[in-house]
């Protein structure tokens, strides 16, 4: 089998939408009605095999800096996805979510797969934001839209093994080889910072996070 790829994805999205109860159903497939204290910013990995080639996701989820407004560049770059969580019945989560992807183009250009999820569907009878609504406006800025529920477990594994799919094929079409995008971030091969490595190895020995 062909070397193992290793791609940065980031969740961002206002604080309560859902990112670590997302990470948690992927990572471990476990939900967590009791509140979720996120501890720091923090990483999990998650191995997978897509189309004969094994990809290992460095999924970050953020410390809660997001009540504070606090989070920035350094959480989200060398991301090659991004998952941008709204709460379907909170619309102002919603509006959050476009100013995400306004920065993340910004400072990360087109090559970034962006992937805007409309999370806690199990609350339809509360829903705030029009399912066409998300859609359009998920088209509009050329990302794709998923509909997932981290408390039933709905969605979420499409989420993931799309966006790998997208980032892989990003990575195979670079045409100039794949240390030199155009916003000069390492693409489909392994982004992982020496500190990054440190925090996956103290979680292999059961660090915190
Ligand atoms: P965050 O990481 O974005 O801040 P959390 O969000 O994952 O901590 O979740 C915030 C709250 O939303 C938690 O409830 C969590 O249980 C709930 N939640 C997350 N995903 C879903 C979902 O798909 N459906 C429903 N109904 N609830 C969800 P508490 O009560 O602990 O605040
Ligand atoms: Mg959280």
């Amino acid at each position: 089998m062909n070397q193992s790829v290793s791609f940065k994805i980031v969740l961002l999205g206002e604080g309560s939408v859902g990112k670590t109860s997302i990470v948690l159903r992927y990572s471990e497939n476990l939900f967590n009605d009791k509140h979720i204290e996120t501890q720091q910013a923090s990483f999990k990995t998650k191995r997978l095999i897509l189309d004969g080639r094994r990809i290992e996701l460095a999924i970050w989820d953020t410390a809660g800096q997001e009540r504070f407004q606090a989070l920035g560049p350094l959480y989200y770059r060398e991301a090659n996805g991004a998952i941008l969580v709204f709460d379907i019945t909170d619309e102002d989560s919603f509006n959050r979510v476009k100013n995400w992807v306004k920065e993340l183009r910004r400072m990360l250009g087109n090559d970034v797969a962006l992937c805007i999820v409309a999370n806690k569907i199990d609350l339809e009878r509360d829903r705030r934001v029009p399912m066409e609504t998300a859609e359009e406006y998920a088209r509009s800025v050329n990302a794709k839209l998923y509909h997932t529920s981290a408390k039933l477990s709905k969605g979420i594994e499409e989420l993931f093994n799309d966006l790998a799919h997208r980032m892989l094929e990003t990575a195979s079409s670079t045409t100039s080889g794949p240390n030199t995008g155009g916003t000069g971030r390492q693409r489909g091969i392994p982004i992982l910072s020496p500190s990054a490595t440190e925090a996956i190895n103290q979680k292999k020995s059961g660090g915190c996070c």
